[in-house]
């Protein structure tokens, strides 16, 4: 039997298709913004999801440029800079046109409120770009849908580093094995797991094929029941709903949560 009792939603690529058309869009434009002739392609920007953190992202990316920087104060101020541009772009872009929530995501929260379960954020997005999102899909007071917010502000490591999950898991006073992680992501899938919580892949845009070690199940969307790994149970059609999730945690092997020593970044 299940003992599950609390979701732990990821944002970007899980609750809403944001990196494409919203974080890369608005890079490109903060690059032009600044007179920079930088731009980061599908292709490219696929590669560097590997670096959460929009302004981690942008660090790593000057280490490959010639035309950066090479005063580490200065390319950390560009950063910033470019970083805060970034964001004020993004939030115009959330609002108009505007990014939708991805198929079944509202439809579960609200099932999983009204069965009482306890429901976080768990994110290394920055606060006022989650703010942007969630206000315009459930208004203004959209945090009380959730018993914890934590998002990279909240956190001296991003994913896939577990801090994030562990704050998740202290703010709602539960063991790990009593919640599951919704994901789309390597870095998130391997955060969730290092926290000893067991994850369900939603895939996205940018990791449509990408490994998810450990995944407890891995399919194409919340807004349906067919094409997941392991298959959801008692064939009938439509959404992915509570039961599809308990069934899967009860099946999950719990991975044992690392200790709390950090490990090292994908990235110098
Ligand atoms: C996704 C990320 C973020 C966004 C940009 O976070 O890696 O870095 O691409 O966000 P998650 P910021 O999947 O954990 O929601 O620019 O706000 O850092």
């Amino acid at each position: 039997m299940s003992r599950l009792r609390a979701l732990l939603w990821d944002v970007d690529g899980t609750l809403a298709e944001t990196e494409a058309e919203g974080h890369r869009v608005a890079f490109n434009a903060a690059f032009a913004a600044h007179g920079l002739p930088w731009h980061w392609d599908d292709a490219r920007y696929g590669r560097l999801l590997a670096v959460t953190g929009g302004r981690e992202r942008l660090l790593h990316d000057m280490q490959a440029r010639a035309d950066a920087p090479a005063d580490p104060a200065a390319r950390a101020a560009l950063a910033a800079q470019l970083h805060a541009t970034k964001n004020r772009l993004y939030a115009e872009r959330v609002r108009a046109p505007g990014i939708p929530l991805r198929p079944g995501v509202a439809a579960l929260i609200a099932a999983a409120a009204a069965r009482g379960w306890r429901q976080a954020i768990a994110t290394t997005t920055s606060r006022a770009n989650l703010d942007t999102l969630l206000r315009a899909h459930f208004g203004a007071d959209w945090a009380r849908r959730f018993d914890a917010v934590v998002c990279g502000e909240d956190v001296a490591r991003k994913k896939p580093d577990p801090e994030v999950y562990r704050i998740a898991l202290a703010r709602l006073r539960l063991p790990a094995d009593a919640a599951l992680a919704i994901e789309d992501a390597p870095p998130g899938v391997a955060a969730a797991r290092a926290a000893g919580i067991a994850v369900v892949v939603t895939r996205s845009r940018y990791f449509a094929d990408a490994p998810v070690p450990g995944a407890c199940a891995v399919g194409p969307g919340l807004h349906t029941r067919a094409g997941w790994t392991p298959p959801a149970a008692g064939g009938r059609e439509g959404a992915v709903d509570l039961d599809d999730l308990a069934a899967w945690h009860a099946a999950a092997s719990l991975p044992e949560p690392a200790t709390a020593t950090h490990g090292a970044p994908p990235w110098p």
